[in-house]
C-alpha cells in the first residue's frame, strides 16, 4: 500500500534515528521526493550516503533524494532547504521536523551554553523550518500540506536530566497546535508525534545504565522499548490523505509508557 504515491516529503535531521527510519519508510510507501536535512559534518555525511544507498537499493525506482546539509539552529539552513526542494521538485507536500539534540544533565549545575543550544537546535530550529516550508506549501499549486513536528512524550511529563529539553518538546507541541489553527485556511495541517524511549544515539549513554534501561522497559505496557521504525509508520499515516481531517491532534507513540502508572 502506496501512502505517499507522489509526495515530496523533507525531513530535518534524517541522517539517523528517528529521521532516518521515516526517510525510508517514506521512500516505501511511494514518495517520489525525499529532501533530507543533515547536519553536515563528517559523520553525518557519511551517514546520509548510506542512507542513500539504503533507499535505492531497497525502495521504488523512481525515488530521487537531494541531500541539505546545516545546522538546524541557523535560519538560513531552513532557506536552502526550500531553495534546494523547490528546484529539484517543484513542492513539498510533507514537512517532518525532528533534528533535536537531547544531552542530559543535571539541572542545578546546567551550563547556559547546554539550555542555549538545546533550545536553539530543538525548538528555534523547529520554528524557522516549520515557518519556511509552511510559506512554502501556502505558495504552491495545488496548495496545501502536511506537517509533522516530532514533540515526545516528554511534552507531558518531566525527567531529572532535561530541565532544558522537555520545554522544547512542549513547545513544538504547542507551536503544532497554533500552527494548525494558524494554517488551516491554506490546507495546511499541522500534527505531532510524541514518541516515547526510542532507542537511538540520543540516548545511548542514558540507556547504557542497565537499572534504568530496566525501569524504562518495565514501565511500558508493550513490555519492550521503541525502535525508529516504530514511529516511522505514524509519522507516514499522518503524512498521507488517509489523515486528511486529522490537524492539531497530538499522538503518543510510546508503548504505552504514559498511560502506566501503576
Ligand atoms: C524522550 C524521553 C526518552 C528519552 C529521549 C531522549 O522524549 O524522555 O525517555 O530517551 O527523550
Amino acid at each position: 500500500m502506496a501512502l505517499l504515491a507522489n509526495k515530496i516529503v523533507c525531513i530535518t535531521g534524517s541522517s539517523r534515528g528517528i529521521g532516518r527510519a521515516c526517510a525510508v519508510e517514506s521512500a516505501r510507501h511511494g514518495a517520489t521526493g525525499l529532501i533530507l536535512h543533515y547536519f553536515g559534518d563528517q559523520e553525518t555525511e557519511a551517514e546520509l550516503q548510506s542512507l542513500k544507498a539504503e533507499i535505492y537499493a531497497t525502495t521504488h525506482d523512481n525515488c530521487r533524494v537531494v541531500g541539505v546539509p546545516g545546522d538546524i539552529a541557523d535560519s538560513g539552513t531552513s532557506q536552502q532547504i526550500v531553495k534546494a526542494g523547490v528546484e529539484a521538485f517543484g513542492r513539498i507536500d510533507v514537512l517532518v521536523s525532528n533534528a533535536r539534540i537531547c544531552p542530559f544533565a543535571e539541572f542545578l549545575t546546567m551550563p547556559h551554553a547546554t539550555w542555549e543550544r538545546t533550545r536553539q537546535v530543538n525548538l528555534d530550529g523547529s520554528f524557522y523550518v516549520v515557518q519556511a516550508v509552511a510559506n512554502q506549501m501556502k505558495s504552491q499549486v495545488p496548495q496545501g500540506g502536511s506537517i509533522i513536528g516530532l514533540a515526545s512524550i516528554s511534552a507531558l511529563v518531566g525527567g531529572e536530566f532535561q530541565c532544558h529539553y522537555t520545554p522544547t518538546k512542549a513547545g513544538i507541541l504547542s507551536m503544532m497546535q497554533s500552527c494548525a489553527v494558524a494554517l488551516g485556511k491554506y490546507n495546511i495541517r499541522c500534527n505531532a508525534i510524541l514518541p516515547g524511549t526510542i532507542v537511538t544515539d540520543i540516548n545511548k549513554e542514558d540507556l547504557a545504565n542497565e537499572k534504568k534501561r530496566g525501569d524504562m522497559i518495565r514501565r511500558t505496557a508493550l513490555g519492550r522499548l521503541g525502535a525508529p521504525e516504530d514511529v516511522a509508520g505514524p509519522m507516514v499515516f499522518l503524512a498521507s490523505d488517509l489523515a486528511k481531517y486529522v490537524t492539531g491532534a497530538q499522538l503518543l507513540v510510546d508503548g504505552g509508557l504514559f498511560v502506566n502508572l501503576q
